[in-house]
């Protein structure tokens, strides 16, 4: 009697080992993404998709991106796509760590290799923590202009939504041409030097409560450009 109660105990102990081992068994995910476009410059905003990732035994909960190879992670995602530009040409060594949901993860790097546009240009909105304006308040917009090759007759063009009221703020230097809110420079710009236009743009008072976007395009003559401009685009109007 005391031997089967011995065995009986090391069956019963025996199979609680084997039912963790089947509770911890977990198959680490497989990280895996593409971007899109393969060649990009400065002035493009570059798709990243991690769809391509998976997890054999469970789902994917967590996609990690690092984006200058500096093994700090830059976003954290739940999703698996994202989007980027890069400010400087180079290649860019991109890791993205996966978590399953069990905590293995699964990682991969790639590079992206950024060629420099001519000239590169962000704009960007001076928006309320809220991410939101009403009617009647002003939004910044600021236009950075990085001139990486000399460069005759750069024009920039911007549309904001229309019936918007325009205030020039700062014209980097340009004649604006009130009128197509269009900028344009005489001289001659070399390698290294920055522009800045800011305008603030007035919501008028019976905006309804939608998104809106703004249009840019910079073009030059000499190199022969025409880039639209990037960065922050969209305001959204509440009421
Ligand atoms: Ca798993
Ligand atoms: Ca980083
Ligand atoms: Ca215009």
């Amino acid at each position: 009697m005391r031997v089967s109660a011995k065995i009986l105990v090391l069956l019963a102990t025996l199979g609680l080992l084997i039912v963790s081992a089947e509770a911890q068994s977990n198959t680490p995910p497989r990280a895996d993404f593409r971007f899109t476009p393969q060649n990009p410059d400065t002035n493009t905003l570059v798709l990243f998709d991690a769809s391509s990732s998976k997890d054999p035994d469970g789902s994917i909960v967590k996609y990690e991106w690092d984006f200058n190879g500096d093994g700090k992670f830059d976003e954290t995602k739940t999703v698996p796509t994202t989007t980027r530009f890069f400010d400087r040409a180079g290649e860019w060594r991109i890791n993205l760590r996966v978590t399953d949901n069990r905590g293995a993860t699964g990682s991969i790097s790639k590079i992206v290799k950024v060629t420099e546009a001519p000239v590169t240009v962000r704009r960007s909105l001076a928006l309320p923590p809220s991410g939101t304006v009403i009617p009647g308040q002003t939004v910044r917009v600021i236009i950075v202009l990085r001139i990486n090759q000399t460069i005759n007759g750069l024009g920039l063009d911007e549309d904001p939504p229309k019936g918007w009221t325009v205030k020039e703020v700062q014209n980097g230097g340009a004649i604006l041409k009130k009128s197509e809110l269009q900028w344009l420079w005489t001289q001659r710009f070399s390698p290294g030097q920055t522009i800045a236009v800011i305008y603030d743009l007035i919501v008028p008072p019976n905006t309804p409560a939608s998104t809106f976007s703004l249009k840019g395009l910079l073009t030059s003559f000499s190199p022969r450009l025409a880039a639209s401009v990037v960065g922050d685009s969209e305001i959204r109007v509440s009421r």
